[in-house]
C-alpha cells in the first residue's frame, strides 16, 4: 500500500470500477518476478524456452489480432481539438472517459489487479518522472520490470514528490472492436483497453514517455523524443554523444549498439538508449539527454550475428520473446537470424515453408539494457549526457542521400518536420507506404505538430551551443531492389563524418538541401562499394527535390495558421535554392 492519498484513492476507485479478485502492489523484487513467471507458465501466458541455450528466457504468444501498435485506435483527448492537432486522433475528454470507462466496468473480474509504480529515468535523476500503471496483465508487469525502474524505489519517490502519471490498463476481451488507447495530457493520465501488446500496453513507454511527456515537456521547456542515444569514443578517448530519431522499425536499436568495422581499431560505440530520449538545456547551453527506459523492446527479425552481434549476445539469457518462432529444440527463431530452422511459427503452428513467416514481422525481445555488451554506465547519470549531434532519418528507397548536414538549428527543425518514411510492421496497417513522419514522432507527439515545431525552434533563442542537426538514409535501393549501402556496422563511417563535422575536421560540399560529404571525406576503406554507387548515394537530385519540397509544402500547409513562421521561411529558402 501507500502513504500517498491520491494514489490510494485512485487505486480504490479503479478497483471498484474493474472489480478485480485481488490487488497486488508490485515491489519489483526477484521473488515477485519468479512467482509471476511460475503463474504465467501455468496459465500458458509464457512458454519456457531451451534452458541450456537460453536460461530464464520465455516466449509469449499474443493474440493474433493483437501484434502491433494501433494508431487508428489511439487518441489524444485535450479539451480543445486544435491542441491535439491534425497529427492526432481526438475525442473530447468527457466522451473519451465515458466510452472507455464503460469497457473497464467489471473488466478485471476473476483477475488480479497489479499496481506498478515505475520511474522513467535514473531513479535519482531530477529529469526522471514517475508513473503508476494499473493492469490485469502479468505479462505487462514482467515487461515493465525490465523496461522501467519498477517497484519500491519508484513508489518511495512518488511518496516523496507526490506526483505521478496515472495509467490504467486492462486486456479486456482483446477484441479489436473494444480496443482504445486514450491519453489525457491535461490530466496526466492514460487509459488503455483491449490490447496486451507493446506500446499499447506497456504504458510507461510510448503513452507516458512520449505522448504525455512531450506535452509536459512543451510547457516546461524540454524535449521528449523518439530517439536513440549513443556515445562514440575515439581511440584518443574522446566521447561524443549523438541522439537519432528514426521511425519505428527503421534502425534505432541497431545503430545504438553498432560494432564498428575492423578498420576502426580503438573506436567504440556505447549504448545509452535505443528508443526514447528526454533532453534538457543545461546551464552550459548544451542539450543533456537521459534515456527514460531501462530495457529494450526490440524488433527481432533481421537481428543476426552479422547485423547486430551485440543484440544477439544479450539475448541468450533473462529475456522475454514475443511472437517469434521456435526451433525443434525450443530456441527462439526469426527471419534473418541466419542459423537453425524454425519448427513452430509465432502462433505455435507447425512451420511450413512458403506458408508465411515463422516470426511475426513485429516480433520483439524484451531485455535489460544492462545486458548489452555496449552498455554505457552513463545511462545511469542523473544529469544525462551532452548531445553533440542530432540525426533524423527515414526509410527511403529513392531520392534521399546517405547523409547531409543542415546549416542551422532552424534548418534542422525544418528537415525534421519534413521527414518521411516507408511504413513498417510496428503499427497495424499497410507496410511500405511513404508517409510523413516528422521527427519520427507522428504516432507519438501528444499535441499539435505546429506547436511542437515552434517549441523546437524556440531552443535557438535560448542557446548558441545546440547540437548540429543531420539527416541520414540507410535504405536507398538500386534498380533491382537491393540496398545500396551496407548499413549496420558500416553506419559507423557516417557517424565518423558527422562527428568530424561537429569538430570542423571533415570536409563537405554545399548543396541546396545541406552539406554532403566530399568524395574522400567519407571513409570507405575496405568497403565493397563502387565509386558510382557512392556518388549516387551522395547525389542531390534537383528535380526530385523540387517535387519533394512541393509535397512537403503541401503537408506543412495542412497545419494552417498555427504553422510557425520559422518553418515557412526555411521551406521557402530551400525551395528558392533549388529553383
Ligand atoms: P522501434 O523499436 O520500432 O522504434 O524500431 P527501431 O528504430 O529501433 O528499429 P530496429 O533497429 O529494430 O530496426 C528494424 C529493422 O530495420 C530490422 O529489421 C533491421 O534489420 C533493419 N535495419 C536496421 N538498421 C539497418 C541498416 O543500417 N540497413 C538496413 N538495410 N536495414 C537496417
Ligand atoms: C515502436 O513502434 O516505435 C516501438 C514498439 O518502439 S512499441 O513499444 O510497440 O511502440
Ligand atoms: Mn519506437
Amino acid at each position: 500500500m501507500t502513504t500517498n492519498m491520491a494514489l490510494k484513492a485512485w487505486v480504490e476507485e479503479v478497483a471498484s470500477l474493474t472489480q478485480p479478485e485481488t490487488i497486488h502492489w508490485c515491489t519489483g523484487s526477484d521473488a515477485e518476478n519468479q512467482e509471476l513467471v511460475r503463474q504465467m507458465l501455468g496459465s500458458g501466458d509464457l512458454i519456457a524456452l531451451n534452458t541450456e541455450t537460453h536460461p530464464n528466457c520465455y516466449l509469449h504468444r499474443s493474440d493474433p489480432s493483437d501484434v502491433a501498435r494501433v494508431e487508428h485506435l489511439t487518441f489524444v483527448c485535450t479539451s480543445a481539438e486544435a491542441d491535439a492537432g491534425p497529427n492526432n486522433h481526438w475525442m473530447p475528454p468527457q466522451e473519451a472517459h465515458a466510452k472507455i470507462d464503460a469497457l473497464f466496468e467489471g473488466a478485471m473480474r476473476g483477475r488480479t489487479m497489479y499496481v506498478i509504480p515505475y520511474c522513467m529515468g535514473p531513479i535519482d535523476s531530477p529529469l526522471a518522472r514517475c508513473g503508476v500503471e494499473i493492469t490485469d496483465s502479468p505479462y505487462v508487469v514482467a515487461n515493465m520490470r525490465i523496461m522501467t525502474r519498477m517497484g519500491s524505489p519508484a513508489l518511495a519517490r512518488i511518496e516523496r514528490e507526490g506526483q505521478f502519471v496515472k495509467g490504467l490498463h486492462s486486456i479486456g476481451d482483446l477484441s479489436p472492436e473494444r480496443r482504445y488507447i486514450m491519453h489525457f495530457p491535461e490530466e496526466l493520465s492514460i487509459k488503455s483497453v483491449g490490447s496486451g501488446y507493446g506500446g499499447n500496453a506497456l504504458l510507461g513507454k510510448k503513452c507516458h514517455a512520449l505522448r504525455i511527456a512531450s506535452h509536459q515537456a512543451r510547457s516546461e521547456g524540454w524535449l521528449a523524443e523518439h530517439m536513440l542515444i549513443l556515445g562514440l569514443e575515439s581511440p584518443q578517448g574522446e566521447t561524443h554523444y549523438v541522439a537519432a530519431a528514426f521511425p519505428s522499425a527503421c534502425g534505432k536499436t541497431n545503430l545504438a549498439m553498432l560494432i564498428p568495422p575492423e578498420i576502426y581499431q580503438g573506436w567504440k560505440v556505447w549504448t545509452v538508449g535505443d528508443d526514447i530520449c528526454w533532453m534538457n538545456l543545461g546551464e552550459d547551453g548544451r542539450l543533456w539527454a537521459i534515456n527514460p527506459e531501462a530495457g529494450f523492446f526490440g524488433v527481432a527479425p533481421g537481428t543476426s550475428k552479422k547485423t547486430n552481434p551485440n543484440a544477439l549476445a544479450m539475448l541468450d539469457r533473462d529475456a522475454i520473446f514475443t511472437n517469434v518462432g521456435v526451433t525443434a529444440d525450443n530456441q527462439p527463431w526469426w527471419e534473418g537470424l541466419g542459423r537453425d530452422e524454425p519448427a513452430k511459427d509465432w502462433q505455435g503452428r507447425d512451420y511450413v515453408k512458403g506458408n508465411g513467416a515463422a516470426a511475426h514481422p513485429n516480433s520483439r525481445f524484451t531485455v535489460s539494457i544492462k545486458q548489452c555488451p555496449a552498455y554505457s554506465e552513463q545511462a545511469e547519470a542523473p544529469q544525462g549526457v551532452p548531445i553533440s549531434a542530432i540525426i533524423f532519418g527515414g526509410r527511403r528507397e529513392s531520392l534521399v542521400p546517405l547523409v547531409f548536414e543542415t546549416e542551422s538549428w532552424a534548418r534542422g527543425v525544418l528537415v525534421g518536420a519534413s521527414m518521411a518514411s516507408e511504413t513498417t510492421a510496428a503499427a497495424t496497417g499497410q507496410v511500405g507506404v511513404v508517409r510523413r513522419d516528422p521527427m519520427a514522432m507522428k504516432p507519438f507527439c501528444g499535441y499539435n505538430f505546429a506547436d511542437y515545431w515552434q517549441h523546437w525552434l524556440s531552443f535557438a533563442e535560448k542557446s548558441d551551443r545546440l547540437p548540429k542537426i543531420f539527416h541520414v538514409n540507410w535504405f536507398r535501393k538500386d534498380s533491382e531492389g537491393r540496398f545500396m549501402w551496407p548499413g549496420f556496422g558500416d553506419n559507423m563511417r557516417v557517424l565518423e563524418w558527422i562527428i568530424g563535422r561537429c569538430k570542423s575536421s571533415a570536409d563537405a560540399v554545399a548543396t541546396p538541401i545541406g552539406n554532403v560529404p566530399t568524395a574522400d571525406s567519407l571513409n570507405v576503406d575496405n568497403l565493397d562499394i563502387d565509386a558510382g554507387t557512392l556518388a549516387e548515394l551522395l547525389r542531390v537530385d534537383r528535380a526530385g527535390w523540387q517535387a519533394e519540397l512541393e509535397q512537403i509544402g503541401e503537408y506543412l500547409g495542412s497545419y494552417g495558421e498555427r504553422l510557425p513562421e520559422g518553418i515557412k521561411q526555411e521551406h521557402r529558402r530551400i525551395s528558392d535554392a533549388l529553383a
